[in-house]
């Protein structure tokens, strides 16, 4: 069976991880979201590429969800040694990766193939596609007025900030990363994975041509509600869903997908979300989508697969 999925960063490696642990690896294709790509002194950081590169390698930090395990903070002394403090942290054997990304980009190499370079090199055998080798870059302004670039909103202010507009530059101007189409159009399975809908999902929507390939597809496309009980696991997603115009929960997930996605995949405690989804046309999968532990990963996506 080929399954082609849309992820984001943490929260979508750790479904992957238990994904391709019941399936063939080389039979998944990932769709990795680029919005929040930076370029932090001058390198180029691709954070979910490299979150589910790292993670399907088995050498993601599990306790951040993000770098190399054991990475080392040498760079980042020698840059305090000048009074250099950044709060965006990038720990040494993770700047080879940039590095050898930013290299390549200035060689003009595009990112599809940079991205399959390094994840051929770390032994993950998972084809993980750019969703376009354009530059899409997710933009925020804050009650305020104040504009953001993602990581700035993310990580320099914790996502604290109230949202007020969320842009994703560059996505009209971008088309869909060679072979994303056909991963979807040939894929017997699709899967949207728990990642936040707005920021993450987001971007990858907005490359034209992605959504209506989905659309077109939308009885083979299954999604993962990233909200449990109103809630998300992690991160902003909960106090985004109204910058959307949709409410926080398994409900308004099913608003936001529904016009490209068949299935719903809700969490037992949002059951009561089943009867309103079908008005959409959606079909509810109701079952425990919390991973707590690899095991919780690897029931969950056969119980994707099994549907
Ligand atoms: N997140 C943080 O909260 N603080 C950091 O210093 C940080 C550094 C970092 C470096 C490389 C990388 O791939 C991700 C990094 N992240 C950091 C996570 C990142 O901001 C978010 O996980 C994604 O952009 C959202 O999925």
């Amino acid at each position: 069976m080929r399954v082609t999925t849309l992820a984001g960063g943490v929260g979508a490696a750790k479904f992957l991880k238990g994904l391709v642990e019941v399936i063939n690896p080389a039979d998944v294709t990932v769709i990795g979201n680029t919005g929040d790509d930076a370029v932090i002194h001058g390198l180029h950081v691709s954070p979910d590429l490299d979150i589910v590169t790292y993670t399907l390698a088995g050498v993601v930090d599990e306790a951040a969800g993000w770098g190399i395990r054991g990475d080392t903070a040498h760079a980042l002394g020698q840059m305090a040694l000048y009074g250099i403090e950044p709060w965006f942290r990038l720990h040494d054997r993770d700047i080879g990766t940039h590095l050898a990304r930013t290299g390549w980009l200035i060689e003009g190499v595009p990112l599809s193939e940079i991205t399959d370079r390094i994840r051929r090199a770390l032994g993950v055998e998972t084809q993980i596609l750019p969703m376009s080798d354009q530059a899409v870059r997710t933009r925020l302004v804050t009650k305020n007025g104040i504009e953001r670039q993602f990581q700035e909103y993310f990580v320099r202010f914790s996502h604290r900030e109230p949202v007020k507009e969320i842009h994703f530059d560059g996505a009209d101007a971008a088309t869909p990363a060679a072979g994303v189409l056909d991963a979807i159009g040939d894929a017997d399975r699709i899967i949207v994975c728990p990642s936040n809908p707005l920021l993450s999902i987001g971007p990858i929507l907005a490359v034209p041509g992605i959504r209506e390939t989905l659309r077109a597809r939308r009885p083979a496309v299954f999604a993962i509600s990233p909200l449990v009980g109103g809630q998300a696991l992690k991160g902003p997603a909960a106090e985004l869903m109204p910058v959307a115009g949709a409410e926080s929960s398994a409900f308004g997930i099913a608003n936001l997908y529904g016009n490209f996605c068949g299935t719903l995949v809700i969490d037992e405690v949002d059951a009561a979300h089943a009867a309103r989804m079908s008005l959409l046309d959606v079909r509810p999968l109701v079952t425990n989508t919390v991973m707590d532990a690899p095991a919780d990963a690897r029931r969950l996506a056969q119980v994707i697969l099994d549907a």
